[in-house]
C-alpha cells in the first residue's frame, strides 16, 4: 500500500537512535493529529477506555483500549486474542490510517514494510504512569513495535534487558513516533508520571498508540 498521507512529514523529521534498534522519529505525525485522534475515538466508541488489573492485583493508572488483536483475560491470565472472550465478537479492525502510519514509520526507521495485527492504545491523565516493563506477550519478537505519542508530553524511560539496568530518559512530544525492534525489542521501558497540562487538540491527556505484530 502506498499512501502519501505522511509524506509532508518526511523531510527530515529529526531521527534519533536511542539504542540499537530503537529510533525516535520526532514530529513524524505532528501534522496528522486530528485524523489520528478521530481514529482513536472510533475505536474507543467500540472498546471503551478501561483500567486493567495487573497480574499482581494492582489497578493500572493508564486507561486502555485496542483494536486488531486485543487483550482478553481468562483463567490463564491476559493474552492477545482476535475476539472478546465475553461477547465472542471480533475486536474492531485497525483503522487504515494507523496501518499506513505503521508501515511508513517502520520503513523510515529501517525495518522495511510492516503489517501489524494489533494496536493497543493507552490514555494517561495527569499523574498516570506506566512502570518499567518488557513487551513480551507478542508471539513475534522479530517484528518492531511502532509507538505514537499524542497530546501531553511525557518522559519515556528506556533501560536494558534486566529490570535493574540503568535507564535513560527520553522526552516524547505530540507527534513523535518511536520504532523499536531488533536488539532493543525486549528492553525494559516505562513512562514517568504525566505532568498536569492541557493540549489544544487532545485536552488534559496523553494518548499512546502502539502497533504490534502479536499473533
Ligand atoms: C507509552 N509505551 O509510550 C507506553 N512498549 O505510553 C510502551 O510501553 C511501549 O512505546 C513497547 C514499545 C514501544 C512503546
Ligand atoms: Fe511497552
Amino acid at each position: 500500500m502506498t499512501l502519501d498521507l505522511f509524506e509532508d512529514a518526511l523531510p527530515p523529521p529529526w531521527r534519533e537512535e536511542i539504542a540499537p534498534g530503537a529510533v525516535v522519529l520526532h514530529g513524524f505525525v505532528r501534522d496528522h493529529g486530528p485524523e489520528l485522534l478521530a481514529a482513536v475515538q472510533s475505536v474507543v466508541a467500540q472498546v471503551p477506555w478501561r483500567h486493567m488489573t495487573t497480574p499482581g492485583g494492582y489497578t493500572m493508572s493508564v486507561a486502555m483500549s485496542w483494536c486488531g488483536n486485543g487483550w482478553t483475560s481468562d483463567s490463564r491470565g491476559y493474552r492477545y486474542s482476535a475476539r472478546d472472550s465475553r461477547s465472542g465478537k471480533r475486536w474492531p479492525p485497525i483503522p487504515d490510517i494507523l496501518m499506513a502510519l505503521a508501515d511508513e514509520a517502520a520503513l523510515q526507521a529501517g525495518f522495511g514494510h510492516y503489517v501489524p495485527d494489533s494496536c493497543l492504545m493507552n490514555r494517561y491523565d495527569p499523574g498516570s504512569k506506566l512502570s518499567l516493563h518488557q513487551d513480551k506477550d507478542e508471539h513475534d519478537f522479530g517484528s518492531p513495535i511502532v509507538s505514537v505519542s499524542l497530546g501531553l508530553p511525557a518522559v519515556f524511560q528506556f533501560g536494558g534487558l534486566q529490570r535493574s539496568d540503568k535507564t535513560r530518559r527520553i522526552p516524547l512530544a505530540h507527534g513523535d513516533v518511536v520504532v523499536w525492534g531488533g536488539p532493543s525489542r525486549l528492553c525494559f521501558h516505562g513512562i514517568m508520571p504525566v505532568k498536569e497540562g492541557y493540549h489544544s487538540l487532545v485536552g488534559p491527556h496523553r494518548i499512546n498508540i502502539t502497533l504490534r505484530k502479536a499473533l
